[in-house]
This record gives structure tokens, sequence and C-alpha cells, in this order.
């Protein structure tokens, strides 16, 4: 389990909630409602493959052959939307929030898995405390400096696992990985994993993001297959 009694203020940011705020309440209700339990924790080794997955010892370069280069200097991250408290970060202050540590696996839709990665950054769930969204947030867009879109039910951006990270194996993130930050969503085919991560943008209504529109599944859970959508 992340700490969550330090919340990890930027500059201006207001205290601790008291213990029934709203963000209580909603760590509730979703505490109530199962979510975030991805099973990861409690899957047997022989049942760790997903189906129709081929495990692999290299990580492949996937994107649609723009790889943006964006300088420390100028890389931001904007926060926005429907949240109570959105935010612009700067590297410096996204360096600073709390860190997350997490070992895990990767798999992709184009059948390749690859265990055990050592990611470090910013827990979404840590995101979540700070920005606040408010009840009318359901989905995530995520939005990537080289024009790559992809969503995300909040529940499954807020999974336990899901790091916002800026490094892989204690070294920082390459470019061609989505340096200098990327989030990773370990539960979900790894196209829902936005490098070169812009903004993330909470919204009431879902919007299918680029391979969503494109054929692919809205959802993407590997051990049900969701490669492909029914939808025309
Ligand atoms: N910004 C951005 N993020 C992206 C993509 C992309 O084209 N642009 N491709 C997605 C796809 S389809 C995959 S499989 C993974 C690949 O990540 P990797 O190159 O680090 O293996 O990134 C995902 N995130
Ligand atoms: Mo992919």
């Amino acid at each position: 389990m992340t700490d969550t009694s330090d919340p990890h203020a930027p500059v201006g940011h207001a205290p601790e909630p008291p213990a029934d705020s709203k963000l209580t309440r909603t760590k509730r209700d979703w505490a109530r409602q199962g979510k975030f339990l991805t099973g990861r924790l409690t899957r047997p080794e022989e049942q760790r493959l997903p189906p129709g997955q081929h495990l692999v010892r290299d990580w492949p370069v996937l994107d649609l052959g723009m790889q943006p280069r964006i300088s420390l200097d100028h890389w931001r991250l904007d926060v926005t939307g429907e949240v109570d408290h959105p935010v612009s970060w700067d590297w410096a202050t996204f360096r600073a929030q709390k860190q997350t540590q997490e070992t895990t696996d990767i798999h992709c839709v184009t059948t390749w898995s690859r265990y055990d990665n050592r990611w470090e950054g910013l827990a979404t769930r840590d995101l979540l405390d700070l920005v606040m969204p408010r009840e009318s947030a359901r989905f995530v867009l995520l939005h990537s400096y080289d024009g790559y879109v992809t969503n995300l039910a909040l529940e499954d951006f807020a999974a336990e696992d899901a790091l916002i990270v800026h490094s892989w194996e204690d070294k920082p993130l390459t470019i061609e990985h989505g340096g200098p930050a990327r989030l990773v969503v370990p539960h979900l085919y790894f196209w829902k994993s936005a490098k070169w991560l812009k903004k993330i943008e909470f919204v009431a209504t879902d919007k299918r993001g680029f391979w969503e529109e494109n054929g692919y599944h809205n959802h993407a859970d590997p051990w049900k297959e969701e490669r492909y959508s029914d939808e025309e």
C-alpha cells in the first residue's frame, strides 16, 4: 500500500481534507464497489500470461512513427476538465510529487507480453487526491505530444498499480518509450498507456481515442481478449 497521509500538495494547495470530505467519501464508495481490484496480486504464475499472448525478453517500440522530442525546460503536464483543482506542472514540480515504484507486466494487443518492468513515478491515485475529480468526472482522456489520444474509464485510470512514470529499471524513460513521462496502466492492453504524456482531461462523457476510433476495443482487458471492437 502507498501512504496516503501526506498529500504532497503543490504550493498554495489546500491542507489535507477533513475526515468526511468528498474525497474520503469517494474513496469509500470506490472501495465498496470493489473498484481497482485488478486481480494482479492473486493470479497464479501459470495464469500470468493472458490468452493469445507470448512472452518476449526485449521491449518492442510501437507508435505512430513520430517520436516527439520535448526538452525538460519546455515540458508541461496539464490536468484539466471536471476536477476541483486543475494543475499545470513543469518538470520540477512533477518530479517533486510523491513517488511510487511498481513492478508490472506489459501486454500489447499485437500479442507480445513482457514481465517484470520496474517503474517509478506518480501513482494516478495520488494525482486524483490532488486534483479531486468532481462527481461528473467519469472518463479520462490522455493527450500526448505526438497528437495521440486514448480514453479510459475513471476507475481504470485509478487502478492501484497505474502510474505516470519517468523511469524504467532505475533509468530515465527513453524517448522511444515515451519519455519524459508516460502513463502505465498494467491491467489493460498497452495502447491505453499513453507515451509522451501532455494533458490528462477528466470528462463526463466517453470519447474514443485514436486506436479506439480505428477498430480497437474501447475497454481493452487482455484477460477477456478485448482486442477489437464489434462496432462498425
Ligand atoms: N503518444 C503515444 N502513446 C502511445 C502510442 C502512440 O503511438 N503514441 N502507441 C501505443 C501503443 S499501440 C503501444 S503498443 C505502446 C507501445 O509502447 P512502447 O513503444 O514503449 O512499447 O504505446 C502506446 N502509447
Ligand atoms: Mo499497440
